[in-house]
């Protein structure tokens, strides 16, 4: 069954390099065999009418320059030498209205290969940045134009899709308006989340290097008090595979974060990424009660909240009320007793060692995940019995760290076949003992159950399967992965195929 799926289309999937195009190609050289199905590729003619389909008539453009390039960084009294979009950390947001078009003009000012990819955008196929897949590698030294239409409002990001260069600084917000969204806010407050490790001994290869060398001795195998990672109740088991020495808020660590300047009384729209690659984030402003709004970009019925829960790659928008007295914005690293924050400045200033108690009670109050959100009315999926279901079963870590999805790991030429116009279901069922953000290209979909939260991102707890449904409506080849990029790039990665 499985080499009907590993047929190459002829009508301009990319050449794959070398290795696996000689299993890829062996299986469809052979004519006798019955029609294969063909996989509608990222330069096929159902993506570029897609495309078509999503653009109106005067449609404005948007264009950017982005160099992707090593530049030193100060986190706050720390330099680092580490990769970066403009010498910035995070890179400069990038900010356009819904329906518009983004060009983005990519320099790799880089030694190494990179692509970008664009978060949670349902996006034309040939721009997704995913390498082999929707497109080659922009060479050190090399360019690449992204141009798509923006379909949706939302709060999105930006990172490579090769390697591990996610976990050094290669992101940055994209910020979607939608100008009639309604909402009742004075102004915005964006808030990128990071674990950060690099330029401070190790970096992310050797870090993957080292897990592959030395497999994953600590907590997963279930050995209590052999200096394995800790847990965390919030997301049913080890918090991480790896140890960062800071977290950061907007490129920030705690002990000198940012400064957010407002006026006691305002609005304020939070728009809170998690561009961790290990680590998962509890947010919440000590004494203020969030109101959600948004997940992944999606609005959702609006709840209130202490705090909120943020999985690698998630995304929450908020509003908060800013209070008379100055607080700090508080994004504790799950389970780590570490932080990053955000001092929302709007009485007195306070000092950034002052949040440590805050952070602590914190820890303690409750925290929204999406299991407990619902899609708002406009946004929900209308009822129907899904056509085709996948199942993908999670597993791992292998002797040698291997993540695995159906007890593989990643092989572009393997896929999950959908056809246009299909409700589709995957159920990812988490059999290890870690979370797994589980990331889906492309598309948003639903979590099953009743009126469940749109989003491209779901946590996956230890031993829980997560139904999630969309509609095929997106031609292509479509990554889903998980958003650890440590075990995205250990093989817990599949792609979700269109045919035919
Ligand atoms: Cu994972």
């Amino acid at each position: 069954m499985r080499a009907e799926h590993r047929v190459i289309s002829r009508r301009g999937f990319l050449a794959l390099s070398a290795g696996a195009t000689a299993a890829g190609l062996s299986a469809c050289s052979t004519t006798e065999r019955p029609a294969a199905p063909v996989r509608i590729g990222p330069r096929s003619p159902q993506v570029a009418a897609a495309e078509r389909a999503r653009r109106g008539a005067n449609v404005r453009t948007t264009a950017v320059k982005l160099e992707a390039t090593e530049h030193a960084v100060d986190l706050g009294g720390t330099q680092v030498i580490t990769w970066t979009y403009g010498g910035e950390l995070p890179g400069k947001e990038i900010r356009v209205k819904r329906g518009d078009v983004l060009k983005a003009e990519l320099t790799n000012a880089l030694r190494r290969p990179t692509t970008i990819h664009w978060h949670g955008v349902a996006l034309r196929n040939d721009m997704d940045g995913v390498p082999v897949v929707t497109q080659t590698e922009v060479e050190g030294g090399g360019r690449f134009t992204y141009e798509f239409a923006v379909p949706d409002a939302g709060t999105y990001w930006f990172h490579p899709h090769v390697g591990t260069q996610l976990d050094t600084g290669l992101y940055a917000p994209l910020i979607v308006e939608d100008p009639d969204d309604g909402y009742d806010y004075d102004t915005e407050l964006v808030v990128v989340l990071d674990d950060w490790l690099d330029g401070l001994g190790r970096d992310p290869d050797a870090v993957l290097a080292d897990l592959r060398t030395n497999g994953m001795p600590m907590g997963h195998e279930g050995m209590p008090g052999m200096g394995g990672m800790p847990k965390s109740e919030l997301l049913g088991g080890d918090v991480g595979d790896v140890t960062y020495k800071h977290m950061l808020a907007n490129g920030r660590t705690a002990a000198a974060p940012r400064t957010f300047a407002a006026k006691p009384g305002q609005r304020v729209r939070l728009r809170l990424i998690n561009a961790g690659a290990d680590t998962a984030f509890r947010v919440g402003v000590p004494g203020v009660r969030m109101t959600v709004t948004h997940t992944d970009g999606f609005p959702v019925v609006p709840r209130m909240a202490d705090t909120v829960l943020l999985g690698m790659g998630e995304r929450v928008d908020a509003i908060i009320t800013v209070p008379n007295t100055t607080v700090p914005l508080l994004a504790l690293a799950e389970g780590r007793d570490s932080y990053a924050q955000v001092i929302i400045q709007s009485g007195r200033p306070v000092a950034a060692a002052a949040s440590g108690p805050a952070a602590k009670q914190l820890a303690n109050l409750s925290a929204l995940t999406v299991g407990d959100v619902e899609a708002a009315e406009p946004v929900r999926l209308p009822d129907r019995t899904p056509d085709v279901m996948h199942r993908l079963v999670l597993e791992g870590p292998g002797e040698k760290y291997d993540w695995t999805i159906n007890g593989k790991a990643y092989n572009p030429e393997d896929g999950l076949p959908v056809r246009q116009g299909q409700r589709v279901r995957l159920r990812f069922e988490n059999k290890s003992q870690m979370f797994h953000p589980m990331h889906l290209h492309g598309h948003t979909f639903q979590v099953a159950g009743r009126r469940g939260a749109r989003k491209d991102t779901v946590l996956v707890l230890p031993g829980t399967a997560v139904d999630v449904d969309f509609d095929a409506d997106n031609p292509g080849q479509w990554l889903t992965h998980c958003h650890n990029v440590y075990h995205g790039e250990a093989g817990m990665m599949t792609v979700v195929s269109y045919e035919e």
